[in-house]
């Protein structure tokens, strides 16, 4: 296979993002992709769409039974959401960085730069205007839900200094 690696250490991977509905009610799909891209991601994969209740619950299955699985799925499934795969060095971490915490005041606190301290609903923690996958595994799967005919390997094209190799 193909390894992408860069002069820095670090793989290039492959997360999943929503811009949730409170986000594109509000208008700030734009600012949020902005700040996207200024962090070196690379947004391979985009679409908007409104989900079903349903395929919230199937998305967020690992949360059923959570007390706020009802309100949380409910939500996602109120309004237009932009749903995208990123790529970058450590794409997962660093997407859950820009993120910030999930709880919107506490990324105010913590991180007042963070998409969730400028963007999140700093009364309703369900309405964090982001989302992000936590690992790979989950990433995976993520991406595989929303964008079922992409190709499991991105084209390692993306960046200059990328030294591509045989392995
Ligand atoms: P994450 O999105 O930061 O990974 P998770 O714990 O996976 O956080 O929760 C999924 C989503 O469920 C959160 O982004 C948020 O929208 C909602 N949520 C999580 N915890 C709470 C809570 O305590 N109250 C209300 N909503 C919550």
């Amino acid at each position: 296979p193909i390894v992408n690696v860069t002069e820095e250490t670090g793989v290039v991977e492959c997360t999943f993002a929503i811009i949730k509905p409170d986000a594109m009610r509000k208008g700030f799909a734009a600012q949020i992709k902005h700040r996207i891209l200024a962090d070196g991601f690379h947004i391979l994969q985009e679409r908007q769409l409104q989900l079903s209740t349903d395929i919230a619950q199937e998305f967020y299955a690992e949360h059923l039974g959570k007390p706020f699985f009802e309100k949380l799925t409910n939500f996602m499934s109120s309004g237009p959401v932009t749903a995208m795969v990123l790529s970058r060095v450590n794409a997962i971490k660093a997407w859950r960085s820009l993120m910030g915490p999930t709880n919107p005041v506490a990324a105010a606190e913590q991180f007042p730069n963070s998409l969730r301290a400028l963007y999140g609903d700093k009364e309703n923690t369900t309405m964090n205007a982001t989302h992000g996958s936590d690992a790979r595994l989950s990433a995976q799967r993520e991406i595989k839900f929303f964008f079922p005919k992409r190709p499991i390997f991105p084209a390692p094209t993306h960046q200059q200094s990328h030294e591509y190799i045989q392995a």
